[in-house]
């Protein structure tokens, strides 16, 4: 009986246990997860192309290097995390399809512009920053396939911070012109990387379930705090200013308070309405039809059969 399937499947959450592919779960944890692994699989996807724009344009040799680099890791990520979607029934292609067609969400900071050279700087340190507070989060979540995934990612992204980092402090070290570079790209990422966390727990829908399931084991205001005091002091020693007044560490609760975005503004940009979401759909459009020719041959060779039989 379902009560009784859903108690045991609740038992082996609660007792530490990860839940694989074959094992029986809720329709809503089904559900769930594809929606949440599916997204963030899009999030690298999407995420890959502002830093991609600036390839062509990165200072130095060693920078275009690690740049190529980073981009590449951040599609492979991408791969891997429709892999861990996959394990729960919905195809790959269809997921694409839904990417490409708007109906299926990818993370708001990758819908702002990458103006300048500190705004690939400060991604790299800040939003992978962010990535890997979340990250270390879920994955200590309960589906396994997501988890294994996320631990593959996370070491990747723990290189890309220091890359981030190091892009970072050359410029916070360099001329004024360089610092003053810097602070602006702060300035304009700050609201989007406090966005990145999702809404705050008061209106987000997804977290109840999500908790109970132990798919995300802090809320999105945890996460936030975590990120604040870990980032929020290594900021301040390079000597950039937070574009925050009411920025400042509550001791008695032992939290940083900071101004609420607008959460409007949000929901509008999630939406598909921030500065660069259609420029970015329309991008990854025309590389997927670039990309046909590919996936036809190998349809046609048999290939692609051989490929998902050896899977
Ligand atoms: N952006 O109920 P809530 C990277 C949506 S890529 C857009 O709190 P949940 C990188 C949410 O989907 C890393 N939408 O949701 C790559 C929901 O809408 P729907 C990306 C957001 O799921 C390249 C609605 O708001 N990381 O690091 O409980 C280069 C209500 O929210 C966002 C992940 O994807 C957002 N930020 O919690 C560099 C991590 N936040 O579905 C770097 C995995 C919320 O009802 N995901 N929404 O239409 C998660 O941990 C959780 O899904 C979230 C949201 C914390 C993001």
């Amino acid at each position: 009986r379902y009560e009784e399937k859903l108690a045991e499947f609740e038992a082996r959450i609660a007792r530490g246990e990860k839940i694989e592919p074959d094992d029986w779960m809720p329709d809503e944890y089904r559900r769930q997860l594809i929606r949440l692994i599916q997204q963030h699989a899009n999030s690298e996807v999407i995420g890959a192309l502002p830093e991609g724009t600036w390839i062509p344009y990165a200072p130095t040799f060693k920078r275009k290097k690690a740049l190529v680099a980073k981009v590449q890791d951040e599609v492979g990520h991408g791969l891997m995390l429709y892999r861990a979607a996959e394990t729960l029934g919905k195809p790959r292609e269809e997921m694409i399809e839904e990417m490409l067609s708007g109906k299926s969400k990818w993370s708001l900071v990758f819908a702002y512009p990458a103006e300048t050279w500190a705004d690939v700087a400060i991604i790299a340190w800040l939003i992978d920053g962010g990535a890997i507070v979340n990250q270390t989060i879920m994955a200590t979540g309960s589906y396994a396939p997501y988890c294994r995934a996320l631990k593959r990612i996370i070491y990747e992204e723990s290189f890309h911070l220091k890359h981030g980092f190091d892009m970072v402090v050359t410029l916070a070290e360099g001329t004024k012109r360089q610092r003053d570079m810097l602070q602006d790209a702060l300035n304009r990422w700050w609201e989007p990387i406090i966005m990145f966390f999702g809404p705050p727990d008061t209106l987000s829908k997804h977290t109840p379930v999500l908790k109970r399931w132990g798919v995300k084991p802090k809320t999105n205001d945890e996460q936030r705090q975590i990120f604040l005091r870990k980032f929020v002091p290594q900021i301040l020693d390079l000597g950039l200013t937070i574009p925050d007044p009411n920025l400042r560490y509550d001791e008695e609760n032992d939290r940083w308070l900071y101004t609420e975005p607008d959460w409007d503004k949000f929901f509008d940009i999630i939406r598909g309405n921030g500065p660069m979401s259609k420029e970015r759909l329309a991008v990854r459009r025309l590389a997927h039809e670039e990309g046909r020719w590919v996936r036809e041959a190998l349809e046609a060779t048999g290939i692609a059969r051989q490929l998902r039989e050896a899977a």
